[in-house]
Formats: structure tokens, sequence, C-alpha cells
């Protein structure tokens, strides 16, 4: 074996030169890397006994990509990519790339460059550039069209999704799939099939049938996916980028292409949308490393869960486990409402299978796993108990302590609150140790966001454990402190305030909506309200008019559930403005005696997102959030902000937080002591 640098190995086994790349965690493209491709390639083509070349990594994955901790940073001298793969194509011997894990963005140009590729049954690839708000700059989207055709691979770049090995073969992307354990034996096996039958040099550069197949329709093709991907893709930049070079790849010359594929993505790599998008790419990991406790912090047992409540945030809390193998108990109080429960969970499984995401065998596994009850003794094996219930104090901290008797010792009772104090909850037991808050986002089984509400006696091995579990069933963890609506709606709530306001001082509902669902909101505030239902916690008993939504309510509004709402609602659910509602906004304002007046939009965004940034700060200064990125993470996945836009805390660094504290005295909002600092000492929330 001979080392061809740090992180480069070469191996001979008879004709066949084995380059091994081992540079964790994920073999990405750093400058190592490349230098030892480079130097493997040039070594292995230089031994005359050579005559093919196998490409394989180490470690948990092949190459996943070019090194994103290097972009934005000073280059260092090494190979370029563009080097590597030119070596490869110019290589007399064919390359054979071994695949297994993820081979994605340049890991997989890199092997789309070999002449042959070959992988392990679970091993996946993709071109997740997008995600990162790029486009795959190493001739991805000129030689991915070339072997799966313009079609598909619209779709690979504009959604980032992982191929799993099977697909990919059906794709044409890999030639062969083989068991996981029989990766290099296969690729070996292959190498001197090339050699016995003088396998021809082929490049994915010269195969052009497909796109010259698609030249005719072309303009169709991709005015056709434009149009149909518009309202997903709307407000992203990276996206059109990828499908202009997919584009280039149809219409012009492979060498043409890549030229446009560079142009494309110098801006894209110097944009603001990429920096947010990589910043989130980072935050989305930060977020799991919780402050004081080890990375391999001993996690607590959880082989069983209960549930207490089958409403909608229970049914949807106990999927999670569900999907993850985990049996799940969930206890109603009454049959009708544990039967609806249940009834709704395995109607949702169905659902999932009718768009052929499940099988039904799936199906009857996760309803295996699944037993209801009307006890709350039978919860006295579970590792975990998540209680679901009413939003009330009394009624939480009464179902504490009666759990604090059923529960066995060590098993961890979480809560389910999405604003309420949890250390009151937990005093309301002797184990508050094992008390902690899991603040779900609905729908519970489609939200990535968990809030894990740390209290002041969690122990550290509870919070780990939930941090941990969170992510075994797919969420996005979060840790936040004890306060009034913890990270995420502790700060939506200065947002509803201000769009309140604003409706009183001139604008309409539909102003306030536009500008939101412009900034890059998937809808706005009323909107919103409106597809919650405008009756939520509002009592018809109790009602007396002292609000704009009581005397929506009062009216017989309800939202879209009813048709009438901040919009009125035709039977295909197309809003228009509801002149009703404008009467009545106007009257509460009239009553107030407040003068209306014309409001910018731009007033309109300030006053919407400031106050959050501003609660952001003090969110922070009160150390209820671990660092500004978690509170990106809550708000990006928890309450739809852009990933364009980096999150409410990224974007107030970009706003500038100087203009956010003069905007906030205009509006005569104090702003945060932190915010002040910051801002003074030109210092940023995020550092990017
Ligand atoms: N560069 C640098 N570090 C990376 C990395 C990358 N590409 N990918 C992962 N890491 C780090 C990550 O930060 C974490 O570090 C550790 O590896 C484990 O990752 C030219 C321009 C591969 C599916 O977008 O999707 O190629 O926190 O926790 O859940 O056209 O990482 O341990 O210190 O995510 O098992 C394109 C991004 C780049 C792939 C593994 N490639 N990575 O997931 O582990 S742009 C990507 C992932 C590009 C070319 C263009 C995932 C994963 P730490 P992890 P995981």
């Amino acid at each position: 074996m001979t080392a061809i640098n740090a992180v480069m190995d070469l191996t001979r086994d008879g004709e066949v030169a084995v380059l091994t790349l081992n540079s964790p965690p994920v073999n990405a493209l750093s400058a190592p890397v490349r230098d030892g491709l480079a130097l493997g390639i040039a070594a292995a083509e230089a031994d005359p006994a050579v005559k093919a070349i196998v490409l394989i990594c180490a470690g948990r994955t092949f190459i996943a990509g070019a090194d994103i901790t290097e972009f934005g940073k000073p280059a260092v001298k090494s190979a370029s990519l563009f080097d590597v793969q030119t070596a490869m194509e110019q290589s007399k011997k064919p390359i054979i790339a071994a695949i297994h894990g993820t081979a994605l963005g340049g890991g997989l140009e890199v092997a789309l460059t070999c002449h042959y590729r070959i992988a392990a049954a679970s091993a996946k690839c993709g071109l997740p550039e997008v995600k990162l708000g790029l486009l795959p700059g190493a001739g991805g989207t000129q030689r991915l069209p070339r072997l799966v055709g313009p079609e598909i691979a619209l779709d690979l770049v504009t959604s980032g999704r992982h191929v799993g090995a099977k697909e990919a073969l059906k794709m044409g992307v890999f030639d062969e799939v083989v068991a996981d354990d029989q990766l290099l034996p296969g690729a070996m096996a292959m190498a001197r099939k090339a050699i016995a039958e003088k396998w021809p040099l082929r490049l994915a550069r010269d195969v052009n049938d497909k796109v010259d197949a698609a030249r005719p329709n072309a303009a169709k093709l991709f005015a056709d996916f434009r149009a149909k991907n518009a309202k997903l893709l709307r407000g992203f930049e990276a996206p059109e980028a990828n499908i202009q070079c997919i584009e280039a790849a149809v219409n012009l010359p492979f060498d043409e292409g890549i030229k446009v594929e560079r142009a494309l993505f110098v801006p894209l790599m110097q944009g603001l949308q990429s920096r947010a998008q990589r910043y989130v790419f980072f935050a989305e990991r930060m977020a799991a490393k919780v402050e004081g406790l080890p990375a391999d912090a001993q996690l607590l047992p959880v082989k069983s869960v209960g549930i207490i409540g089958a409403g909608t945030m229970g049914g949807g809390i106990a999927m999670n486990f569900l999907n993850v193998g985990i049996p799940v108990t969930i206890v109603e109080m009454k049959e009708e409402a544990l039967s609806r429960g249940i009834g709704v969970i395995r109607k949702n499984y169905e659902n999932t299978a009718a768009k052929g995401k499940l099988t039904a065998a799936d199906v009857e596994t996760r309803m295996g796993l699944l037993k209801g009850s009307l006890d709350l003794a039978d919860l006295g094996q579970a590792d975990l108990i998540i209680e679901a219930v009413f939003e009330n104090m009394d009624i939480k901290k009464e179902l504490f302590a009666k759990l604090d008797g059923v529960a066995k010792p060590g098993a961890i009772l979480a809560s389910n609150t999405s604003y309420l104090n949890v250390d009151e909850i937990a005093a309301a037991t002797k184990r508050p140790g094992s008390v902690v808050g899991m603040h779900f986002f609905s729908p519970a089984n489609v939200m990535r966001l968990l809030e894990v509400v740390n209290g002041a006696k969690t122990e550290p091995a509870v919070l780990a454990t939930a941090m941990g579990i969170g992510k075994k069933i797919g969420k996005i963890a979060v840790v936040s402190g004890v306060c009034h609506g913890f990270i995420g709606n502790r700060m939506l709530s200065f947002r509803q305030q201000q769009a309140q306001k604003l409706i009183l001082e001139g604008a309409l509902p539909s102003d306030v909506d536009r500008v939101l669902y412009d900034f890059g909101f998937p809808m706005g505030p009323f909107q919103m309200s409106d597809l919650a239902g405008l009756d939520i916690g509002w009592n018809a008993a109790t009602s007396k008019g002292e609000t704009i939504r009581d005397r929506m309510c009062e009216a017989g509004m309800r939202g879209q559930k009813n048709g009438k709402g901040f919009y009125n609602y035709d039977a295909e659910r197309n809003r228009t403005p509801s002149p009703e509602t404008e009467k009545i906004i106007l009257d509460y304002a009239a009553e107030r005696g407040i003068n209306r007046r014309s409001i910018d939009d731009d007033e309109i965004l300030e006053r919407c997102l400031l106050p959050m940034v501003n609660e952001g700060a003090k969110i922070l200064e009160e150390k209820m959030a671990q660092r500004a990125s978690d509170i990106d993470i809550v708000w990006l996945n928890g309450y739809g902000w852009p990933v364009y836009r980096g999150g409410p805390m990224f974007w107030a660094d970009h706003y500038g937080l100087a203009k956010i504290v003069e905007r906030l005295k205009h509006y005569g909002i104090t702003p945060a002591p932190l915010l002040e600092k910051l801002a003074a000492s030109g210092q940023t929330f995020t550092g990017q």
C-alpha cells in the first residue's frame, strides 16, 4: 500500500489499482482530498502494471460533496475539482467509483466523471446543492441529464433529493448494485471484467442521446416544469439557475454547457441566499449540541412511550414513535375519544399508503405497535410519557401528580404544553428531575420542530434523552428555557400584536398578509387565523365584543371552515376580502378614536418583524435560547420563515442592527439591551 497523502492510499491487486479515500467525517472534497485524488490518479496512471482503477472511500460514506466549511474562506493552494475531473476523463484506464453511504454534490459529480459506477444496496446519491442555495458546480448539471434525461435531472437538481441505489440503477446513474458487504469485491470484479472485455472508456459527457431527443420539445419541457413548480420554488434564486443549467445541457455542447454552469454558480455562491442556506445547514447541526452536556451524554432507554390525550396533538405525537418502531400506549378518558383518535391515526397512515409512500403492511405494523387504554395505570411501564391534554395549568398539574403514582422509577414525564410553565408542572410531582417539556408543532407527525423545554430541575440525562429521542423520530430539537411561549410562540406574540395594531391604524388584513407572503412566509397571520379557525379558545358565553375576533365570532364567522373570516372563501377555498370584516375593523377603530392612515409595505414588514427580533434578543439575554442560530432554527422549522433568509436573527444581522435600533425607537418600541450593545459595537447575533 502506498500513502498518496494523508487522506489517500493506493493499493494494487493484480492489474487493478484501488484508491481508498479516508477523510472523516464524510470524505468531503477538502484541499487534501482533492490533492489525494489528483495524485492518486496520476500514480495509478503512471504504473504500467495497472489496467483499471477503483475509487472507494473508507468510513461512513462515499464523498458527500464539496467541503462546505471551506466556502467563503480564502482558497488554499491545491488541485481544483476541475483538475481532478480532467485527469479522470483523460485517463487511459477505466476508473470505477465504488459508492456506499451518500454520494452527494461534488461527490456524485466525481462519480459521474468516472467511467463506471457500482454501489452498495443501501447507498444513496443526489445533487443537493440547491438546498445550500447553489447548483452542482462540477459538471453535474451537464453530465447528469446526459445519463438520466432532462426531466429526471430537473427533479433532482431542483429538489436536492437523495436517490436510493435501486432507483439510481434504473435511472442509469449506477451501472451495478451489490450487497452492502460486497462493494469492494464487486468493484474488483467489475474492474477485472472491464480489463478482460476491454470495456470502452465511456464518459458521461459523450452520452448525448437523451439530451438530443429532448431538444425538439425543450421549450415546452422547461416551460411546463417552471409553471408546475412556481409556487414551490417561489422566492428562491438557486432553482431557476439550476433549471437554466439543465436547459444548457439540452441545447448546447458539453463544454458550452459547462461555461453556463460556471457563470451561474459564482453569483449564487457569492449571494446572500446561499450564505443564509449554508448558515442554516450548520445551525441545524449546532442546535443538537446542548451546552454543558457532553456530545456522548448517557441517554436513558426509550423502548416504550405513553401518550395522554388522543386528540390532534396526541395522535400526531404518537405517529412519530410508531414510525420508528417504538410501541405506544395512548390513553384517553372516554372510549369515544380514544376510538376516534386511533381511527384518525389509522386514516393518516392509510392516506399515506394511498400515495404509495407506505405499504399496507407498513400500516398494520405501525398500528400493531399502538395500544389504546382508558387507564393511566397502563403507562406504568412506559420509559417516556408525554401528555397532550388541554392547555390548562390546573389540569396538567393534577395529571402530573397522578403520573407520579403511576410511572415507573426513572420514567421521563414530558409535557407538550406550548407555553405553560414547565417548572410549575414539575413541582406537582415528587420527581421534578424527570420532568421536561416536549413542545411539538401541529401537525405533530409532519412539523420537524420540537422545542425541548429544560426545567430548572430537569436532570441532564432527561434533557439529553429528550433531545436524542427527538432526533430519532426525525425532529429538529431545540432547547428552550422556561418562559411564556418558550422561543417561537413568545416571539410570534409580538408579530401578532403588531398585526392587530396595523389593521386598526389603517392597513387591511390582506395588506399584512400580502407583505409577509411576499417576504416568503407561506401565509400571513390573518389567513393563518382563518385556517386555524377563529373560534379556537373563543367562548360565546363570555364573549363581550372586546376584540375584533370576538366581534367576528359573534357575527358567526369561523374562518375558512365556514367560509367567513378575515376573508370570504368560495367552495374551492379561493379567498376574497370580506367587506363585513372590514366594517367590523373600521367600527372598532372609530370607537377608539383611531384616525386610520395609509401604511406602506415597509412599515408593515418592519412592525411585524423587528419586534420579533427584539424579543429574540431578550430571549438570548435571559438565556432562554442557547444561541441566536437556535432561534433561527425554531422559526425556520416551526413557523415557515423562508430558509433563503436564514431566520430572524440572521436576517436582522443583514438588515442592520443599528438600523433596527433606530426603527424600533421610531415605532416607540424600546430596543433590548443586547440589541443596543451589539448595534453599538458593530457586532451581530450570528457572526455571519
Ligand atoms: N462539508 C463539510 N462538512 C460536512 C459536509 C460537507 N459537505 N457534510 C457533512 N458535514 C459534516 C457535518 O457538519 C457534521 O459535522 C458531520 O459532517 C456529520 O454530518 C462542487 C458545490 C452527508 C447526508 O450538501 O447532507 O458539493 O457536526 O451530522 O446526519 O457541486 O451531512 O459532526 O462537526 O449531517 O449522517 C453538497 C451535506 C455540498 C451534503 C450525512 N453536499 N451533508 O448526514 O451527518 S456543495 C451536501 C449532508 C457541493 C459541488 C457543490 C449530511 C450527510 P459535525 P451530519 P448525517
